[in-house]
């Protein structure tokens, strides 16, 4: 989760004016035993939803822990990222990030992305500040001392956000990709380096906080499940965390855990790559350098590829490219706009392609010509949009769209008219692409916190599931007769490539790699194009 540094930054406010405003919303409560959700119109449902899975997580919380809630926890649900951006609860920075825990009003505040997943995981995330934070407090609101104010503010970040992680649970196939690829190629962030995250590339951010949550796993599987709580009882009154290690491991760890935790990593991950692939010994990497290159698409004649890249600037301000299908002639084709890693489409008559760009606080699809020139908004209400997608006819576009806090698949016609909602549910939607007849629409489908690959009718009826297990399976691609379909999959615990022969139900494995490969394309008959993380970055592939 980002933007937990506001745990600092409220705190440093409180030495300026912390006025607190929030007229722009008319709030509601929805209350329970340990928690308030305050919502604003529309957020009721999802309100009512966050704190059934705040009670239903709250036992385990508190008992990892240690420590029981006194006072009702008091959680602001904002609906959208643009309504919370410009939230007044706090004065602190929030653009960018996901959520944050104001340490002096000790109120968390967030919005959805439209995964009950990511739901549970920053609402765990930020409760797990809350309730340390109250706890170092004294458990009373405002602060006892500057003394107890300079010690929460300074105590380590890998203690802070790795503890908040470990609690949450907030460790996937994504995190572990990051993890394993910095500890097999000896470039985990040391753990001196983990007591601020300031000073870390963009790039490096995230795999600190799983790194993070890789600490307290080791200490807890190498020296027992109360080493959190003791850890959290005994740092409030000290700046030195290796001794609230000692006393939570009862004088076994020592400062040399240092070291013992990342030959823990280095091992770990050293084994499980063993007999598996790099990507550019089962493929052709087509690009290479600076900046993460992702979401390759075909263009329908197979001569080209579209994809985004970073490289201009390194830091996630993604622009998209354009290359010959042999990775040569590259040219940009737009400049800062912004691109969201979510999706591009080339169009069927291979005319255009359709991306997402973020500005004015909204997530835009936007059309430009495949061969440059000027982008084209499409022009429809829905401000959250992800993973454009073209019909058969070129002619309209699906998508899902952010609307109250759940996503759903919609469609309209290129130019923004006529638009339709496909799906209507709870679960978080993504990636929906046509089949190359335009009967059906293939998308992937969050059940449980992991993905399944659905079919439906185009006109939204008769959603069938084609996946049914525990890992996750999304990103769907189909091949041009229809009858196969391409995938990711963690189901051996990477994330590969996969494809699935559609009346059979005959599943295949294509990749079997050390990093992860993620953002699969298939053409007509030029082979399969993905997207694969390995050495810090994601590069493009292409495989027969
Ligand atoms: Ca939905
Ligand atoms: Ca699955």
């Amino acid at each position: 989760m980002g933007g937990t540094f506001l745990t600092t930054t409220g705190a440093e406010e409180m030495f300026g004016t912390n006025k607190v405003r929030d007229g722009f919303f008319s709030w509601k409560v929805v209350e329970t035993e340990h928690f308030q959700v305050h919502y604003y119109k529309d957020g009721e449902e999802l309100a009512k939803d966050l704190a059934v899975v705040l009670e239903r997580e709250y036992p385990r919380i508190s008992n990892m822990l240690n420590i029981k809630q006194e006072a009702k926890s008091p959680f602001f649900l904002y609906l959208t990222p643009d309504d919370y951006y410009q939230t007044n609860i706090t004065l602190g920075e929030v653009e960018g990030s996901g959520g944050f825990t104001e340490f002096f009003k000790n109120r968390i505040a967030f919005y959805p992305r439209g995964s009950a997943k990511w739901l549970r995981l920053v609402a765990t995330h930020e409760y797990t500040h809350h309730l340390t934070d109250q706890y170092i407090m004294g458990g009373s609101l405002p602060y006892r001392s500057f003394t107890i104010f300079i010690n929460a503010v300074l105590n380590p970040q890998w203690y802070t956000e790795g503890l908040a992680e470990y609690i949450s649970g907030d460790f996937d196939s994504y995190a572990d990709m990051l993890v394993r690829d910095a500890a097999i190629d000896d470039k985990l962030i040391p753990f001196r380096q983990l007591n601020g995250f300031y000073h870390l590339k963009p790039r490096q951010i995230l795999l600190a906080y799983k790194e993070g949550f890789t600490i307290f796993e080791f200490l807890v599987n190498k020296y027992g499940k109360q080493v959190p709580a003791i850890m959290t009882e005994d740092i409030q009154n000290q700046l030195n965390p290796y001794q609230s290690i000692e006393k939570a491991t009862n004088n076994q760890a020592d400062q040399s855990i240092r070291y013992e935790w990342e030959e823990y990593l280095k091992e770990k991950y050293n084994k499980q790559i063993v007999g598996k692939k790099e990507p550019w010994e089962i493929s052709t990497p087509l690009t290479k350098g600076p900046g993460w290159k992702m979401h390759p698409a075909f263009s329908p004649d197979g001569a080209k590829i579209a994809y985004i890249s970073d490289e201009a600037n390194e830091q996630g301000d993604f622009d998209l490219y354009i290359m010959d299908a042999d990775g040569s002639n590259k040219k940009r084709l737009t400049r800062n706009r912004l691109i969201r890693p979510l999706g591009i489409s080339f169009s069927p008559d291979g005319k255009y392609i359709a991306f997402i760009s973020h500005s004015k606080r909204r997530d835009d699809m936007y059309i430009i010509p495949s061969d440059g020139g000027f982008c084209r908004r499409v022009k429809i209400s829905l401000r959250h949009n992800s993973y454009p997608s073209f019909s058969p006819d070129s002619k309209r576009i699906i998508f899902t769209s952010l609307v109250k806090g759940y996503t759903d698949i919609y469609i309209a016609d290129i130019d923004g008219k006529n638009p339709a909602q496909l799906t209507r549910t709870k679960e978080h939607e993504e990636s929906p692409v046509f089949s190359p007849d335009g009967s059906y629409i293939y998308f992937a489908r969050e059940i449980n916190e992991q993905r399944e690959i659905f079919a439906m009718k185009a006109d939204g009826s008769e959603a069938e599931r084609l996946t049914e297990n525990s890992y996750d399976d999304f990103a769907p691609s189909i091949s041009s007769d229809g009858k196969r379909l391409y995938y990711i999959s963690d189901r051996n615990g990477i994330f590969n490539i996969y494809s699935m022969d559609i009346a059979a139900g005959k599943i295949t494995q294509h990749t079997d790699v050390t990093g992860g490969s993620l953002q699969v394309n298939i053409s007509k008959d030029k082979g399969v194009v993905f997207s694969s993380y390995r050495h810090g970055k994601f590069d493009i592939y292409k495989m027969q």
